[in-house]
């Protein structure tokens, strides 16, 4: 499949893996762009949900009979997976939930309803993503709690001054996008825990947007706490990943309460399983756990530094064209190593949502809109942005057939 000797990728051998990048749409094929939302799937997770449902179907952790064992170890082993592949310690640190915005919620709801109060604060960046900034200012509202939000300079980088002023020894959690799925800056997320760590603080990162796109080592950044969604590296819908350090992890009580997550029950009262099933509350979602394995096989097997390096490269290639038009104007820092592989702008005179529906009539699939930071957007003064996001099944002749597109929807809007 998919890889080759040399530092690029074969990105023909990987779309002749997806079959949706062949659908056209009138003579025009499909040219996907809108990868931060979610990424297309290849066969080899198709396959393991459909192989699952045909060979292996049995709930997990309750029967004895063989089915049961079969699909029980192979849900657990993808626990083993995802652990190994972001540099966990182990399945105990690893939590499958439904997505990042579930991974977030239970922390602040298992942790934050318990742990914080006046006078306690959480900081957040003003490029936070809903998932964590509304969960966050809700907690805070519940609890009495403050939040405060690191600025963002002029390219859309995290102000590290303010950060040290921001944290301090009535800070309780840190919770911040590793990568913006807006700006495309990367964020210095060991610093950040650095910061929090020396103030007695949690940090929280959100991977939603790093984990896909580059090697992320939860151990080497001292998160504390990481989550991110299958849905975005290959994976299905329907399951994401909450890292948690295994101390913390232990120490906090469980979100949801039901079957499976309990060791011993009595009408008075009632103990908790080892983790990670302590946070697994009920049936989970089993095809889904098990195809994200194999998402991760697939994306780690091509290589997590050439996909990398690919999505610089489109990003860098994209902004590059859009610089010789006087009327785009592009958000986020310049091209580079603190820049993921995703670009939004604006066409002036051009609504985005406008912009958006011109570009399907191309086959060309972008989003547009406030991509879930309504207040980030407000910041950048604008009520909504397009975005080109880019993986691993993208090229640069995709780039131009949006530049094309893009050019005919100024000349309608002239
Ligand atoms: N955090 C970030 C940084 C995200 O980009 C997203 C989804 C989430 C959290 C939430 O992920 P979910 O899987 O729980 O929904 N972002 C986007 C986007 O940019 N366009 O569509 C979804």
């Amino acid at each position: 499949m998919a890889t080759t000797e040399s530092d690029s990728l074969d990105v023909e051998a990987i779309r002749a893996d997806f079959p949706i990048l062949e659908r056209e749409f009138g003579d025009q094929q499909l040219v996907y762009l809108d990868n931060a939302a979610t990424t297309q799937k290849p066969e080899q997770v198709i396959d393991a949900i459909s192989d699952y449902y045909r060979e292996t179907n049995a709930n997990v952790h309750r029967g004895l009979h063989q089915l049961s064992q079969e699909a029980s170890i192979a849900y657990e082993t993808a626990h083993d997976r995802v652990a190994e592949f972001i540099g966990a310690s182990g399945r105990e640190e690893i939590v499958f939930t439904k997505n990042t915005t579930e991974s977030m919620n239970l922390v602040a709801y298992a942790w934050g309803l318990n742990e914080l109060g006046p006078g306690d604060e959480v900081v957040l960046t003003e490029m936070e993503h809903h998932a964590s900034l509304v969960t966050w200012q809700q907690i805070a509202k519940r609890t009495g709690a403050d939040v405060n939000y690191i600025r963002i300079d002029e390219d859309g980088r995290l102000d590290m001054d303010h950060a040290a002023e921001l944290i301090n020894e009535n800070t309780e959690m840190v919770s911040v996008v590793h990568a913006s799925n807006v700006l495309a800056t990367i964020n210095p997320v060991g610093e950040l825990a650095d910061l929090a760590h020396d103030n007695d603080a949690y940090i929280f990162v959100d991977g939603a947007q790093s984990v896909p796109n580059r090697p992320v080592d939860v151990e080497a950044i001292d998160a504390d706490f990481f989550a991110f969604s299958g849905h975005k590296l290959c994976g299905p819908t329907g399951i994401g990943v909450l890292y948690g350090k295994q101390q913390i992890l232990e120490e906090m009580q469980p979100y949801l309460y039901g079957g499976d997550m309990i060791t011993k029950v009595t009408y008075e009262d009632s103990t908790w399983n080892e983790l990670p099933w302590k946070f697994e509350a009920g049936t989970p979602a089993i095809a889904q756990g098990i195809a994200l394995a194999e998402a991760v096989d697939y994306i780690d097997e091509i290589g997590m530094e050439k996909i990398q390096r690919h999505e610089n490269e489109l990003a860098q290639y994209a902004l590059e064209q859009f610089e010789k038009f006087d009327d785009i104007e592009v958000f986020g820092p310049p091209a580079g190593e603190h820049r993921g592989g995703l670009v939004s702008f604006n066409v002036e005179g051009v609504h985005a949502h406008d912009l958006s529906e011109i570009l399907n009539d191309y086959a060309v699939a972008i989003r547009a809109g406030d991509h879930c930071t309504q207040p980030l957007h407000d910041k950048l003064g604008v009520a909504a942005t397009a975005r080109a996001s880019f993986y691993i099944y993208n090229t640069k002749s995709e780039i131009d057939t949006l530049v094309e597109a893009l050019d005919d929807a100024r000349q309608l809007f002239a």
